[in-house]
C-alpha cells in the first residue's frame, strides 16, 4: 500500500495545548508523523509519496470561503497586532450572544471559527491543514483513478473535529470529508467513512448528517464522559434525507476489546447492507491502552484484529490518520493495522 505524506506538514508545530486547567505541552505534534513514518520504512512496508496540489475547490465543496479565508489570512491579522506566538481563543458567540455582524477583531474571529480553547493557530497551521487535506486527496485519488484497492493517507494535523465553518480538537480541515466529498464528485456513488479515532468525529458527522450519500459510523467515547461531550451519542441517525445514515456506537471509558468488538461488528454489517463504493477510515489510534489523552483499552495487537476485519469487507479502502498520541508506540500501531489489512486482503 502506499502512503501519501509531505514534509509541509511538518511545519504546524503546536508548542502548548490548553487542558486540564493548565497550559501544557502540545500533544499533537510533529513527531507523530515522524514515528509513523520511521515505521514504514522499519518494516518496508511499501513507498511514500508527496500529495499532488489540488486547488481551492476541493476545499470549498466542504468548507464554507469565509472559514477558510480565516485560516489563510489569521497569521497576518494576528501579527499585525504586533502578537508573535501562537493564537487562542477564549470568547465564543453561544446562544444568547449574536452571530452577526462578524466581529473586525482577530479574537472575536477567533471565537467565531473555533469549538474549544484547546488548539493552537500558529503561523504554518493553515499551510499543514492543506498539504494534509492534499494528503487526503491524494490518496483518494490513488484508490478512484489509479485503481489501487487501498491507500494511506499520512494526515497531519488531524481533521474529524473540524465542521464547515470550525476548527477544534487539533483539527482544521477535514481531510475525511474533503476526501469523501472528491470521491463523490469525481465518481463515486455512495461513500462510506469509518471513524475509529478513539474521540466522537463531530465534525464529519455535521458535515454529512442530512445525507444519504455519504455514510458515517462512528466508535468512540461516550460523549457524556468525554470530548467533544456535545455530540456522539447513540440517538444521532441523521436528519431529513440522511435519515438512517449516521450511527454512532459510544462506548464505556476502560473500553478493551471484548467491549470494543461487537460494535465493530455492527459497524461492519451497516457496510455490508450499505455497499459503498469506497470506504474512509478515520484512524485514530487513541484507543490505545497506553494513549495519554484516551481512556479506552485496545492492546498493539488489536490494532492487527482491526485491520484483518475492515479487510474481510473487501471495499477499496482510504485510510486516513486522525488522533494518537503515545508517540513512541503510534507507528506501531498504525502498521499494525495497515499491514494486517494488507495480508488479509
Ligand atoms: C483530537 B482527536 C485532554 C484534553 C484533550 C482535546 C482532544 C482532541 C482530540 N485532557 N482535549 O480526536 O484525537
Ligand atoms: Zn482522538
Amino acid at each position: 500500500m502506499q502512503t501519501v505524506f509531505s514534509s509541509i506538514q511538518l511545519r504546524h508545530a503546536p508548542v502548548h495545548e490548553i487542558s486540564d486547567g493548565q497550559v501544557k505541552a502540545a500533544v499533537e505534534t510533529p513527531s507523530r508523523a515522524e514515528a509513523v513514518l520511521a515505521q514504514i520504512r522499519d518494516r518496508r512496508f511499501g513507498s511514500v509519496v508527496p500529495p499532488f496540489e489540488f486547488g481551492p475547490r476541493a476545499l470549498r465543496r466542504v468548507h464554507s470561503q469565509s472559514y477558510i479565508s480565516f485560516l489563510e489570512t489569521f497569521w497576518e491579522r494576528w501579527t499585525e497586532l504586533g502578537r508573535d506566538g501562537e493564537a487562542f481563543p477564549f470568547v465564543w458567540p453561544i446562544r444568547s450572544l449574536r452571530q452577526e455582524p462578524l466581529p473586525d477583531h482577530v479574537d472575536g474571529l477567533l471565537g467565531r471559527y473555533s469549538m474549544d480553547a484547546g488548539t493552537p493557530l500558529g503561523e504554518f497551521t493553515f499551510a499543514a491543514a492543506k498539504a494534509s487535506a492534499d494528503t487526503a486527496l491524494t490518496a483518494a485519488q490513488l484508490v478512484l483513478e489509479q485503481g489501487h484497492p487501498a491507500a494511506f493517507g499520512l494526515c497531519r494535523p488531524p481533521g474529524h473535529h473540524a465542521g464547515v465553518d470550525f476548527y477544534g480538537g487539533y483539527c482544521y480541515l477535514n481531510n475525511a470529508a474533503i476526501a469523501a466529498q472528491w470521491l463523490r464528485d469525481y465518481g463515486a456513488s455512495r461513500v462510506a467513512i469509518l471513524d475509529l479515532d478513539y474521540h466522537h468525529g463531530n465534525g464529519t458527522q455535521s458535515i454529512f448528517y442530512e445525507r444519504s450519500d455519504v455514510l458515517f459510523l462512528s466508535i468512540h467515547a461516550d460523549p457524556r464522559q468525554e470530548y467533544p461531550f456535545f455530540l456522539g451519542h447513540a440517538d444521532e441517525t441523521g436528519e431529513q434525507a440522511g435519515t438512517g445514515f449516521t450511527r454512532n456506537w459510544p462506548l464505556p471509558y476502560g473500553t478493551g476489546w471484548t467491549g470494543y468488538e461487537p460494535a465493530l461488528e455492527e459497524a461492519c454489517r451497516w457496510l455490508v447492507v450499505y455497499r459503498p463504493d469506497y470506504l474512509v477510515v478515520s484512524l485514530g489510534l487513541d484507543c490505545f491502552e497506553e494513549d495519554p489523552i484516551g481512556g479506552f483499552r485496545l492492546t498493539s495487537e488489536d490494532f492487527k484484529r482491526l485491520g484483518a476485519r475492515l479487510a474481510r469487507l473487501n471495499v477499496p479502502t482510504i485510510f486516513l490518520m486522525e488522533g494518537g498520541y503515545a508517540t513512541a508506540t503510534l507507528g506501531i500501531n498504525c502498521l499494525n493495522v495497515l499491514q494486517s489489512f494488507e495480508e488479509a486482503r
